[in-house]
Protein backbone atom coordinates (compact mmCIF):
# COMPACT_ATOMS: atom_id res chain seq x y z
CA UNK A 1 0.00 0.00 0.00
CA UNK A 2 1.09 3.51 -0.86
CA UNK A 3 1.52 4.86 2.51
CA UNK A 4 3.34 2.03 4.14
CA UNK A 5 6.52 2.41 2.13
CA UNK A 6 6.64 6.49 3.45
CA UNK A 7 8.93 7.38 6.26
CA UNK A 8 6.91 7.82 9.50
CA UNK A 9 10.16 7.76 11.86
CA UNK A 10 11.28 11.31 13.01
CA UNK A 11 14.48 9.71 13.50
CA UNK A 12 14.58 9.39 9.62
CA UNK A 13 13.55 12.76 8.56
CA UNK A 14 16.77 14.15 6.22
CA UNK A 15 18.47 17.29 7.52
CA UNK A 16 17.93 20.24 5.55
CA UNK A 17 18.01 23.95 5.77
CA UNK A 18 15.34 25.41 5.21
CA UNK A 19 15.03 28.80 2.79
CA UNK A 20 14.73 32.29 4.58
CA UNK A 21 11.78 33.58 3.17
CA UNK A 22 13.13 36.94 3.87
CA UNK A 23 16.66 36.43 1.93
CA UNK A 24 16.21 36.97 -1.82
CA UNK A 25 17.76 33.82 -4.08
CA UNK A 26 20.71 36.25 -4.49
CA UNK A 27 21.63 36.37 -0.58
CA UNK A 28 20.46 39.98 0.10
CA UNK A 29 18.35 40.38 3.44
CA UNK A 30 14.74 41.89 3.23
CA UNK A 31 13.90 44.45 5.37
CA UNK A 32 10.50 45.65 5.29
CA UNK A 33 7.21 45.37 3.31
CA UNK A 34 8.16 47.35 0.52
CA UNK A 35 11.79 44.91 -0.19
CA UNK A 36 9.21 42.01 0.14
CA UNK A 37 6.81 43.07 -2.68
CA UNK A 38 9.02 44.46 -5.18
CA UNK A 39 11.54 41.85 -5.21
CA UNK A 40 11.31 38.40 -2.92
CA UNK A 41 7.56 38.19 -3.04
CA UNK A 42 7.73 37.97 -7.10
CA UNK A 43 10.99 36.12 -7.61
CA UNK A 44 9.21 33.46 -5.16
CA UNK A 45 5.49 33.68 -6.84
CA UNK A 46 7.61 33.06 -10.17
CA UNK A 47 9.60 30.27 -8.89
CA UNK A 48 6.20 28.26 -7.56
CA UNK A 49 4.83 28.97 -10.99
CA UNK A 50 7.58 27.71 -13.07
CA UNK A 51 7.92 24.63 -10.81
CA UNK A 52 5.43 23.49 -9.24
CA UNK A 53 1.60 24.88 -10.50
CA UNK A 54 2.54 25.93 -13.58
CA UNK A 55 1.62 29.14 -15.44
CA UNK A 56 -1.80 29.95 -16.45
CA UNK A 57 -1.16 29.90 -20.67
CA UNK A 58 -4.04 32.72 -21.28
CA UNK A 59 -6.22 34.95 -19.76
CA UNK A 60 -10.02 34.27 -20.18
CA UNK A 61 -12.97 35.63 -18.53
CA UNK A 62 -16.68 34.46 -18.16
CA UNK A 63 -18.55 34.75 -21.40
CA UNK A 64 -22.15 34.48 -19.60
CA UNK A 65 -23.74 33.94 -16.19
CA UNK A 66 -26.95 31.83 -16.22
CA UNK A 67 -29.07 31.85 -12.62
CA UNK A 68 -30.69 28.75 -13.14
CA UNK A 69 -32.20 28.65 -9.51
CA UNK A 70 -33.10 30.67 -6.69
CA UNK A 71 -34.98 30.41 -3.37
CA UNK A 72 -35.77 32.71 -0.46
CA UNK A 73 -36.62 29.62 1.74
CA UNK A 74 -33.97 27.39 1.42
CA UNK A 75 -32.72 25.97 5.09
CA UNK A 76 -36.01 26.01 6.38
CA UNK A 77 -36.41 29.70 5.55
CA UNK A 78 -33.14 30.84 6.77
CA UNK A 79 -31.35 30.95 3.50
CA UNK A 80 -31.29 32.70 0.13
CA UNK A 81 -29.84 29.88 -2.40
CA UNK A 82 -28.98 30.18 -5.89
CA UNK A 83 -27.08 27.98 -8.34
CA UNK A 84 -25.46 30.27 -11.12
CA UNK A 85 -23.67 28.37 -14.14
CA UNK A 86 -20.21 30.21 -15.44
CA UNK A 87 -19.68 29.69 -18.85
CA UNK A 88 -16.20 30.33 -20.86
CA UNK A 89 -16.05 30.03 -24.66
CA UNK A 90 -12.60 30.20 -26.86
CA UNK A 91 -12.97 29.06 -30.10
CA UNK A 92 -14.99 25.81 -30.54
CA UNK A 93 -13.96 25.09 -26.68
CA UNK A 94 -17.05 25.63 -24.44
CA UNK A 95 -16.85 25.01 -20.20
CA UNK A 96 -19.42 25.39 -17.73
CA UNK A 97 -19.63 25.63 -14.12
CA UNK A 98 -22.26 25.82 -11.33
CA UNK A 99 -21.71 27.57 -8.19
CA UNK A 100 -23.92 26.48 -5.27
CA UNK A 101 -24.79 29.75 -2.82
CA UNK A 102 -26.30 30.15 0.43
CA UNK A 103 -26.48 33.58 1.94
CA UNK A 104 -27.81 34.49 5.33
CA UNK A 105 -30.91 36.49 4.74
CA UNK A 106 -30.52 38.84 7.58
CA UNK A 107 -27.10 40.20 6.08
CA UNK A 108 -26.87 42.87 3.16
CA UNK A 109 -23.35 41.64 2.04
CA UNK A 110 -22.28 38.71 3.41
CA UNK A 111 -18.64 37.23 3.73
CA UNK A 112 -18.41 34.56 2.53
CA UNK A 113 -16.30 30.96 2.17
CA UNK A 114 -15.57 29.89 -1.53
CA UNK A 115 -15.06 26.05 -1.80
CA UNK A 116 -15.00 22.90 -4.01
CA UNK A 117 -16.46 19.66 -3.10
CA UNK A 118 -15.12 15.94 -4.05
CA UNK A 119 -18.39 14.73 -4.67
CA UNK A 120 -20.55 17.01 -6.53
CA UNK A 121 -22.72 19.84 -4.87
CA UNK A 122 -25.61 17.62 -4.46
CA UNK A 123 -23.64 15.66 -1.93
CA UNK A 124 -22.85 18.79 0.56
CA UNK A 125 -26.57 19.20 1.91
CA UNK A 126 -29.53 17.13 1.62
CA UNK A 127 -31.56 20.02 -0.44
CA UNK A 128 -33.36 18.31 -2.98
CA UNK A 129 -33.15 21.32 -5.37
CA UNK A 130 -29.29 20.86 -5.89
CA UNK A 131 -28.49 20.04 -9.31
CA UNK A 132 -26.54 17.49 -9.82
CA UNK A 133 -23.89 17.77 -12.18
CA UNK A 134 -22.99 15.69 -15.33
CA UNK A 135 -19.21 16.32 -15.27
CA UNK A 136 -17.22 13.15 -15.35
CA UNK A 137 -16.62 11.59 -11.32
CA UNK A 138 -13.99 8.67 -10.22
CA UNK A 139 -16.48 5.98 -9.66
CA UNK A 140 -17.20 5.18 -6.16
CA UNK A 141 -19.36 2.30 -6.15
CA UNK A 142 -20.08 2.50 -2.13
CA UNK A 143 -21.77 5.58 -3.05
CA UNK A 144 -23.77 4.14 -5.91
CA UNK A 145 -21.28 5.85 -8.20
CA UNK A 146 -20.72 4.01 -10.96
CA UNK A 147 -20.01 4.62 -14.85
CA UNK A 148 -18.16 7.98 -13.88
CA UNK A 149 -22.06 9.28 -13.28
CA UNK A 150 -23.32 11.07 -10.36
CA UNK A 151 -26.67 10.26 -9.04
CA UNK A 152 -29.85 10.48 -6.39
CA UNK A 153 -28.02 8.09 -4.89
CA UNK A 154 -25.18 10.65 -3.40
CA UNK A 155 -27.23 13.49 -2.58
CA UNK A 156 -26.38 14.49 1.18
CA UNK A 157 -23.52 11.85 1.33
CA UNK A 158 -21.06 14.86 2.54
CA UNK A 159 -23.36 16.64 4.63
CA UNK A 160 -20.66 15.86 7.22
CA UNK A 161 -18.08 17.86 5.74
CA UNK A 162 -20.27 21.00 5.17
CA UNK A 163 -22.00 22.05 8.23
CA UNK A 164 -24.17 24.56 6.01
CA UNK A 165 -26.70 26.01 8.73
CA UNK A 166 -23.72 27.06 11.30
CA UNK A 167 -22.11 28.44 8.43
CA UNK A 168 -24.79 30.62 7.53
CA UNK A 169 -26.74 31.35 11.39
CA UNK A 170 -22.77 32.47 12.05
CA UNK A 171 -23.60 35.21 9.23
CA UNK A 172 -21.71 33.67 5.79
CA UNK A 173 -22.56 32.76 2.87
CA UNK A 174 -20.87 29.29 1.38
CA UNK A 175 -20.50 28.76 -2.44
CA UNK A 176 -19.19 25.51 -3.47
CA UNK A 177 -18.37 24.23 -7.09
CA UNK A 178 -17.95 20.14 -7.85
CA UNK A 179 -14.32 20.48 -9.13
CA UNK A 180 -14.38 17.92 -11.74
CA UNK A 181 -16.55 20.88 -13.59
CA UNK A 182 -13.42 22.69 -14.05
CA UNK A 183 -10.87 20.16 -14.65
CA UNK A 184 -11.73 16.45 -14.23
CA UNK A 185 -9.46 15.34 -11.06
CA UNK A 186 -7.61 12.34 -14.27
CA UNK A 187 -4.35 12.63 -16.05
CA UNK A 188 -5.73 13.50 -19.34
CA UNK A 189 -5.34 16.95 -20.26
CA UNK A 190 -7.38 17.27 -22.89
CA UNK A 191 -10.79 17.39 -20.66
CA UNK A 192 -11.57 20.46 -19.06
CA UNK A 193 -9.94 24.39 -19.35
CA UNK A 194 -6.87 22.79 -19.99
CA UNK A 195 -7.44 22.69 -24.49
CA UNK A 196 -8.60 25.92 -24.50
CA UNK A 197 -5.48 27.24 -24.70
CA UNK A 198 -3.69 24.44 -26.79
CA UNK A 199 -2.59 25.25 -30.57
CA UNK A 200 -3.50 22.91 -33.42
CA UNK A 201 -2.95 19.64 -32.04
CA UNK A 202 -1.27 19.95 -28.84
CA UNK A 203 -2.76 17.38 -26.32
CA UNK A 204 -1.08 19.13 -22.99
CA UNK A 205 0.41 21.77 -21.46
CA UNK A 206 4.20 22.89 -21.36
CA UNK A 207 6.43 21.70 -18.77
CA UNK A 208 5.82 25.08 -17.24
CA UNK A 209 2.14 25.84 -17.87
CA UNK A 210 -0.40 24.77 -15.32
CA UNK A 211 -1.42 21.21 -14.02
CA UNK A 212 -4.72 20.16 -12.34
CA UNK A 213 -4.40 22.13 -9.12
CA UNK A 214 -3.51 25.74 -10.93
CA UNK A 215 -6.71 25.06 -13.03
CA UNK A 216 -8.56 24.88 -10.28
CA UNK A 217 -7.04 27.36 -8.63
CA UNK A 218 -8.08 29.60 -12.23
CA UNK A 219 -11.47 28.28 -11.72
CA UNK A 220 -11.88 29.63 -7.93
CA UNK A 221 -10.46 33.10 -9.04
CA UNK A 222 -13.25 33.15 -12.16
CA UNK A 223 -16.12 32.34 -9.31
CA UNK A 224 -14.19 35.29 -7.48
CA UNK A 225 -15.13 37.09 -10.58
CA UNK A 226 -18.67 36.72 -10.56
CA UNK A 227 -18.98 37.15 -7.10
CA UNK A 228 -17.02 40.61 -7.56
CA UNK A 229 -20.67 41.30 -9.49
CA UNK A 230 -23.10 39.71 -7.24
CA UNK A 231 -25.34 42.42 -4.91
CA UNK A 232 -25.83 39.55 -2.21
CA UNK A 233 -21.80 39.15 -1.73
CA UNK A 234 -19.16 41.52 0.00
CA UNK A 235 -16.36 40.44 -2.29
CA UNK A 236 -13.84 42.05 -0.52
CA UNK A 237 -14.40 39.51 2.22
CA UNK A 238 -13.78 35.89 0.92
CA UNK A 239 -12.34 33.12 2.72
CA UNK A 240 -10.88 30.51 0.37
CA UNK A 241 -11.13 27.04 1.80
CA UNK A 242 -10.36 23.68 0.60
CA UNK A 243 -9.46 20.15 2.40
CA UNK A 244 -6.73 17.57 1.14
CA UNK A 245 -5.96 17.88 -2.93
CA UNK A 246 -8.56 21.10 -2.95
CA UNK A 247 -6.53 22.64 0.34
CA UNK A 248 -3.51 22.82 -2.10
CA UNK A 249 -5.78 24.16 -4.90
CA UNK A 250 -7.08 26.90 -2.18
CA UNK A 251 -3.30 28.21 -1.11
CA UNK A 252 -2.29 28.22 -4.63
CA UNK A 253 -5.75 30.42 -5.36
CA UNK A 254 -4.92 32.51 -2.15
CA UNK A 255 -0.99 33.25 -3.07
CA UNK A 256 -1.87 33.99 -6.93
CA UNK A 257 -5.32 36.01 -6.39
CA UNK A 258 -4.77 38.93 -3.68
CA UNK A 259 -8.35 39.27 -4.00
CA UNK A 260 -8.96 36.70 -1.67
CA UNK A 261 -9.47 38.06 1.82
CA UNK A 262 -8.26 34.87 3.27
CA UNK A 263 -7.14 31.40 3.09
CA UNK A 264 -7.79 27.92 4.99
CA UNK A 265 -5.80 24.65 4.26
CA UNK A 266 -7.51 22.00 5.86
CA UNK A 267 -4.81 18.79 5.54
CA UNK A 268 -3.40 20.00 2.70
CA UNK A 269 -0.18 17.82 2.81
CA UNK A 270 2.45 17.73 -0.03
CA UNK A 271 2.45 20.10 -2.19
CA UNK A 272 0.27 22.22 -0.08
CA UNK A 273 0.72 23.47 3.31
CA UNK A 274 3.64 20.66 4.45
CA UNK A 275 7.51 21.21 4.09
CA UNK A 276 8.94 18.65 1.42
CA UNK A 277 12.72 18.87 3.12
CA UNK A 278 11.55 16.52 5.48
CA UNK A 279 9.92 14.31 3.55
CA UNK A 280 7.66 12.43 5.79
CA UNK A 281 4.63 10.98 4.32
CA UNK A 282 3.72 11.76 0.91
CA UNK A 283 6.54 12.72 -0.84
CA UNK A 284 7.14 15.12 -3.87
CA UNK A 285 8.12 11.93 -6.20
CA UNK A 286 5.08 10.14 -4.28
CA UNK A 287 2.70 12.27 -5.51
CA UNK A 288 4.06 12.65 -9.13
CA UNK A 289 3.86 9.02 -9.73
CA UNK A 290 -0.11 8.90 -8.14
CA UNK A 291 -1.26 12.11 -9.96
CA UNK A 292 1.14 12.98 -12.56
CA UNK A 293 -1.72 15.63 -13.85
CA UNK A 294 -1.67 17.73 -10.19
CA UNK A 295 1.35 19.76 -10.59
CA UNK A 296 3.45 21.19 -13.73
CA UNK A 297 5.70 18.98 -15.69
CA UNK A 298 8.59 20.89 -14.43
CA UNK A 299 8.15 19.87 -11.05
CA UNK A 300 8.81 16.32 -11.97
CA UNK A 301 12.51 17.83 -11.42
CA UNK A 302 12.11 17.42 -7.97
CA UNK A 303 11.23 13.94 -7.61
CA UNK A 304 13.61 12.47 -4.90
CA UNK A 305 15.74 15.84 -5.52
CA UNK A 306 13.80 17.99 -2.61
CA UNK A 307 17.61 18.87 -0.93
CA UNK A 308 18.00 21.07 -4.93
CA UNK A 309 14.72 22.97 -3.79
CA UNK A 310 15.69 26.91 -3.26
CA UNK A 311 12.21 27.01 -1.67
CA UNK A 312 10.11 25.53 0.59
CA UNK A 313 5.75 25.59 1.44
CA UNK A 314 6.56 28.21 3.65
CA UNK A 315 7.11 30.10 1.49
CA UNK A 316 4.13 29.81 -0.54
CA UNK A 317 2.54 30.45 2.95
CA UNK A 318 4.67 33.75 3.05
CA UNK A 319 3.06 34.66 -0.75
CA UNK A 320 -0.31 34.68 1.20
CA UNK A 321 0.86 37.64 3.81
CA UNK A 322 -0.38 39.89 5.09
CA UNK A 323 -3.72 38.51 4.64
CA UNK A 324 -5.43 35.71 7.04
CA UNK A 325 -4.47 32.01 6.55
CA UNK A 326 -5.20 28.73 8.69
CA UNK A 327 -3.44 25.71 8.27
CA UNK A 328 -4.81 22.83 9.94
CA UNK A 329 -4.18 19.21 10.83
CA UNK A 330 -5.49 16.01 11.85
CA UNK A 331 -3.48 13.79 14.53
CA UNK A 332 -3.90 10.97 12.38
CA UNK A 333 -3.25 12.13 9.18
CA UNK A 334 0.22 11.23 9.39
CA UNK A 335 0.51 11.10 5.05
CA UNK A 336 -0.19 15.01 5.15
CA UNK A 337 2.65 15.62 7.61
CA UNK A 338 1.29 17.34 10.62
CA UNK A 339 4.24 18.80 12.18
CA UNK A 340 5.97 19.69 8.43
CA UNK A 341 2.44 21.95 8.02
CA UNK A 342 2.76 23.12 11.36
CA UNK A 343 6.47 24.18 10.58
CA UNK A 344 5.22 26.08 7.57
CA UNK A 345 2.52 28.23 9.22
CA UNK A 346 5.64 29.01 11.73
CA UNK A 347 8.15 29.37 9.27
CA UNK A 348 5.92 31.40 7.36
CA UNK A 349 5.68 33.87 10.29
CA UNK A 350 8.92 36.40 9.79
CA UNK A 351 7.18 37.64 6.46
CA UNK A 352 3.64 38.40 8.15
CA UNK A 353 5.84 40.21 11.10
CA UNK A 354 7.13 42.33 8.89
CA UNK A 355 3.16 43.37 7.83
CA UNK A 356 2.75 44.35 11.98
CA UNK A 357 0.71 40.98 11.85
CA UNK A 358 0.91 38.32 13.95
CA UNK A 359 1.68 34.73 13.72
CA UNK A 360 2.75 31.08 15.24
CA UNK A 361 4.48 32.78 18.17
CA UNK A 362 5.93 29.35 19.64
CA UNK A 363 8.20 26.96 17.91
CA UNK A 364 6.42 23.40 19.57
CA UNK A 365 3.42 22.15 18.14
CA UNK A 366 0.27 22.98 20.28
CA UNK A 367 -1.49 20.00 21.56
CA UNK A 368 -4.43 18.73 19.72
CA UNK A 369 -7.36 20.20 20.03
CA UNK A 370 -6.42 23.94 20.92
CA UNK A 371 -5.72 25.98 18.30
CA UNK A 372 -3.66 29.30 18.00
CA UNK A 373 -5.75 31.61 16.55
CA UNK A 374 -3.89 34.60 14.70
CA UNK A 375 -3.66 36.33 11.78
CA UNK A 376 -1.55 33.03 10.95
CA UNK A 377 -3.24 30.04 12.65
CA UNK A 378 -3.09 26.27 13.12
CA UNK A 379 -4.81 23.72 15.16
CA UNK A 380 -4.13 19.90 15.20
CA UNK A 381 -7.50 17.84 15.71
CA UNK A 382 -7.77 14.54 16.80
CA UNK A 383 -9.15 12.02 14.25
CA UNK A 384 -8.11 11.38 10.77
CA UNK A 385 -7.52 13.00 7.43
CA UNK A 386 -11.28 14.85 6.77
CA UNK A 387 -13.10 17.97 7.71
CA UNK A 388 -14.91 18.15 10.72
CA UNK A 389 -17.80 20.07 12.90
CA UNK A 390 -14.52 21.15 15.27
CA UNK A 391 -12.68 22.46 11.96
CA UNK A 392 -15.40 24.36 10.98
CA UNK A 393 -16.12 26.18 14.55
CA UNK A 394 -12.05 26.94 14.56
CA UNK A 395 -12.53 28.36 11.07
CA UNK A 396 -15.50 30.80 11.82
CA UNK A 397 -14.02 31.82 15.34
CA UNK A 398 -11.20 32.94 13.58
CA UNK A 399 -13.05 34.70 10.60
CA UNK A 400 -14.96 36.50 12.95
CA UNK A 401 -11.77 37.64 14.43
CA UNK A 402 -9.48 38.62 11.39
CA UNK A 403 -11.95 38.52 8.58
CA UNK A 404 -16.00 39.65 9.32
C1 LIG B 1 -4.23 11.57 -1.44
C2 LIG B 1 -3.03 12.37 -1.84
C3 LIG B 1 -2.92 13.59 -0.98
C4 LIG B 1 -4.25 14.30 -0.81
C5 LIG B 1 -5.45 13.35 -0.80
C6 LIG B 1 -6.80 13.99 -1.09
O1 LIG B 1 -4.33 10.39 -2.11
O2 LIG B 1 -1.89 11.57 -1.71
O3 LIG B 1 -1.93 14.46 -1.47
O4 LIG B 1 -4.42 15.26 -1.76
O5 LIG B 1 -5.34 12.36 -1.72
O6 LIG B 1 -6.94 14.93 -1.84
O7 LIG B 1 -7.78 13.46 -0.54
Amino acid sequence: MAQAEANYDESKVPEFKLPDPLVTFNGKKIKNVKQWEKKRRPELLHFFTENFYGEVPGELKIDDVHLIEESENALNGKAHRKQVVLSFKKDNHTLDYTMLIYLPKNVEKAPLFLAYDFLGNHTITKDPEIVISEAWVADKPSLGIINNQLTEQSRGVRCDRWPVEKIVEAGYGLAVIYYGEVDPDKNDMTDGIHPFFYVDDQEQPANNEWGAIAAWSWGLGRALDYLETDADVDASKVIVFGHSRLGKTALWAGATDQRFAAVISNNSGCGGAALSKRRFGETIARINRSFPHWFCNNFKNYSNNEQTLPVDQHELIALIAPRPVYVASAEEDRWADPKGEFLSALYATPVFELYGKKGISQQEMPPVNQPLLNTVSYHIRTGEHNVKDYDWEQYIRWADMFVK
